[in-house]
């Protein structure tokens, strides 16, 4: 049997997280013959709910979960930790200004970045959730240095599920047809999502995307919109954000990252940006990559057209924005 794997979740007592550690426990993240041991924090007013899901993980009794721990001590949540999964933040809440919840998640990733320096394990692979979830990255890479920039990255796996899942919908299509949508940027609503290169399998092969739907005011304008504001419409209905998807997608994010994508097909994840696409150095940008033995690169020579280049490098222009509001924090 192989050695179990430790991961860590943060803000484990939100809804995300009682949505993500049963995945985790059943395998869906780093497969159904490798053990795992959770460890699972929050913050003290969370600290009686958090051992619920504790006792509710026992409960389950999942034949590959072979250790959890529930804390609020960052350091125990820290120690030995194979893979993190950030989604504890400070929520935005009504009437408070940007730069005050930037500032609340400053100081959490600052603070988070440095117990997961020191304490975990020194090839860490880290994925942070909660928002804003590109500058929460860019944080917590700034704040643990010797943790290897490419080890840090943040989540739009999410925002491309929801791409591919509008396309098979469109379509009448299985999901599973679809693929190599991008989700460029920030995981805001200025993020663009990216039907160019996307293909569909049909009884006839491998079609473009584009020429399949065959209606290009639609891909250049609904389709759009409504993977950009999906979280919101969420809400609406549920009157809660999403987190099964959430959390289901955070899986796919690391199952990928870890056991690799397959021939052929591309995925899109939050990453230091290298300059590639000529979008700025020194953000947490999402981009189409490949991952292959644990590791990821960046899909190069995609041919990027007028309507895409403006929407790359808008959404590129607010994460400028936000890590300048996030610096002006650290003061
Ligand atoms: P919840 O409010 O249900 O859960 C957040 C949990 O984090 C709470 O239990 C809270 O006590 C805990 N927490 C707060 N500060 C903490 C700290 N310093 N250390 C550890 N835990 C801490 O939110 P939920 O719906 O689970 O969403 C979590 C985060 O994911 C939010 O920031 C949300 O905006 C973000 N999302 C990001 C998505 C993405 O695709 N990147 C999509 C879903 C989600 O909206």
């Amino acid at each position: 049997e192989k050695e179990p794997v430790t991961v860590l979740v943060t803000g484990a007592a939100g809804q995300i997280g009682y949505a993500l550690v049963p995945m985790i426990a059943r395998g869906a993240m780093l497969g159904p013959d490798q053990p795992v041991i959770i460890h699972m924090l929050d913050i003290e007013p969370a600290a009686e709910a958090l051992n619920g899901v504790k006792m509710e993980l026992i409960d389950a009794a999942f034949p590959l979960l072979k250790g959890v721990v529930a804390t609020t001590d960052v350091v125990d949540a820290c120690n030995g930790v194979n893979i993190a999964v950030m989604v504890g933040g400070f929520p935005r809440k009504e009437g408070m200004e940007r730069k005050d919840v930037m500032s609340k998640n400053v100081s959490i990733y600052k603070a988070q970045a440095s117990a997961l320096e020191q304490h975990a394990a020194p090839d860490c692979k880290v994925l942070v959730v909660a928002n804003p979830a590109n500058t929460n990255a860019l944080i917590l890479k700034e704040f643990a240095p010797s943790i290897p920039e490419k080890n840090i990255t943040c989540l739009t796996r999410l925002d491309h599920n929801r791409a591919l899942g509008q396309i098979s919908e469109k379509l009448d299509v299985h999901v599973s047809e679809v693929k190599n949508v991008i989700i460029w940027g920030n995981h805001s609503s200025t993020q663009y999502p990216d039907v160019n290169h996307a293909t569909v399998n049909t009884n006839n092969g491998q079609k473009p995307a584009r020429e399949l739907v065959g209606d290009d005011k639609w891909l250049n304008t609904e389709f759009i919109t409504t993977v950009q504001q999906r979280g919101a419409a969420i809400i609406k209905a549920r009157k809660l954000s999403s987190a099964l998807s959430a959390a289901s997608s955070a899986c796919d994010h690391i199952r990928d990252w870890v056991l690799g994508t397959p021939k052929g097909t591309w995925v899109s994840m939050g990453v230091y940006s290298d300059g590639s696409y000529g979008i700025p150095q020194g953000l947490i940008y999402s981009f189409p990559v490949t991952c292959e033995k644990g590791e990821w690169s960046i899909v190069q020579g995609l041919k990027i057209d007028e309507l895409s280049r403006e929407k790359i490098d808008a959404t590129a222009k607010e994460l400028v924005e936000e890590k300048t509001l996030a610096y002006s924090c650290l003061n």
